[in-house]
């Protein structure tokens, strides 16, 4: 089975972004066939610097293969080291209805968001985010809930293509993990843990002491009860997710450690499950930060299968588009 995702190197990487998709990467690339992303190109829709932007793919390379993406399992690469992502988008423009970009959730909270710098590459990111997923052929694209809808785009305009030109793409599937397919915000437990909101975060590279900051400031719901309810306790509800995914432990067994102790106790306990998990990823990323001729070389030879993929693709695209 032949997997695709994507990563933007919009900033350093939190607990949401490894709960949610890394952590399915990892379970897939023993199994499935592969191919992990750094979506520069995407990257470009929100203001961004680009004297940092470099360094931001960089660093994104460095806590995937922190996090344990292996290079030899997986094809990790650049998006805009592959030019057929852009080609194909183009073309993907041309069977995608406007009024169906208008309606994905991550284009009216961004347009809100950033309303000074509206672009058009910020409402036709689902179509660039589609040519990525259907140039590898892809059958399943794992990521957290915010970006189920644009899948579900992908599959639609995969099928419009295919309906208008004839069977060229599979139509890809979603996955979602159970649990952690939504971490929640650090400081508004209504809304999701988001780069673009730096408060909002626990960055998998904190520092331990930063971690236990976090945590113990992190907003919860009124009374002193551990107690898995999203409606009512959305912050505690939020944190024991977090509890249960970082140490194994299934949700009802931490209600029960945590049984007549306050949210104090609680909080300590989860930063020190957090820091010993995070502990050897911390390690690796410190180590791969020095090599970075080694890293460079890895999304080298990621591009060239990349490559080689996309291009068997575009040449069926372009051959029933007319583009000959
Ligand atoms: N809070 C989250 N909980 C679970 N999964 C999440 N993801 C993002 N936030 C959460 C998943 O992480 C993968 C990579 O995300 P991205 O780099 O494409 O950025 P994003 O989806 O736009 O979310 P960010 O990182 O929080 O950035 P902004 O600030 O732009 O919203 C995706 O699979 C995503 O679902």
């Amino acid at each position: 089975m032949r997997i695709f995702s994507g990563i933007q190197p919009t900033g350093a990487l939190h607990i949401g972004n490894y709960l949610g998709a890394i952590k399915q990467f990892l379970e897939l690339q023993e199994k499935e066939e592969c191919v992990f992303c750094i979506v520069d190109l995407h990257a470009m829709t929100i203001p961004y610097d680009p004297r940092t932007l470099p360094k931001n793919v960089l660093d994104a390379a460095v806590c995937y293969l922190a996090s344990g993406i292996d290079p030899e399992k997986s094809i990790l690469f650049v998006q805009s080291q592959v030019t057929e992502h852009t080609e194909l988008a183009w073309i993907l423009n041309t069977v995608t209805p406007v009024g169906d970009l208008l309606r994905m959730t991550q284009y009216k909270e961004k347009s809100r968001q950033f309303q000074k710098d509206l672009n058009a590459g910020l409402l036709n990111y689902p179509i660039l985010m589609a040519a990525d997923i259907l140039l590898y052929q892809t059958e399943v694209v794992p990521v957290g809930q915010d970006q189920q809808q644009h899948v579900e785009l992908a599959r639609t305009i995969a099928r419009a293509f295919n309906h208008r030109f004839g069977p060229t793409f599979v139509e890809p599937r979603v996955s979602l993990p159970k649990t952690g397919a939504k971490i929640l915000s650090l400081t508004d437990p209504k809304k999701k843990m988001s780069k673009s909101v730096p408060p909002s975060c626990l960055y998998l590279f904190d520092e331990p002491e930063i971690i236990e900051k976090k945590i113990m400031a992190a907003v919860t719901d009124l009374g002193r009860e551990i107690k898995f309810d999203p409606i009512k306790k959305p912050g505690i509800a939020n944190l024991l997710t977090v509890y249960s995914q970082f140490s194994g432990l299934a949700i009802p067994k931490i209600e029960k450690k945590f049984r007549n102790k306050g949210y104090a106790d609680f909080k300590k306990s989860l930063a020190q499950v957090i820091i010993e998990a995070l502990e050897p990823l911390r390690k690796k990323r410190k180590e791969l930060l020095s090599r970075e001729v080694y890293v460079r070389e890895i999304l080298s030879q990621g591009a060239k299968k990349a490559r080689s993929i996309a291009q068997s693709t575009m040449e069926e695209v372009r051959k029933k588009t007319g583009l000959v």
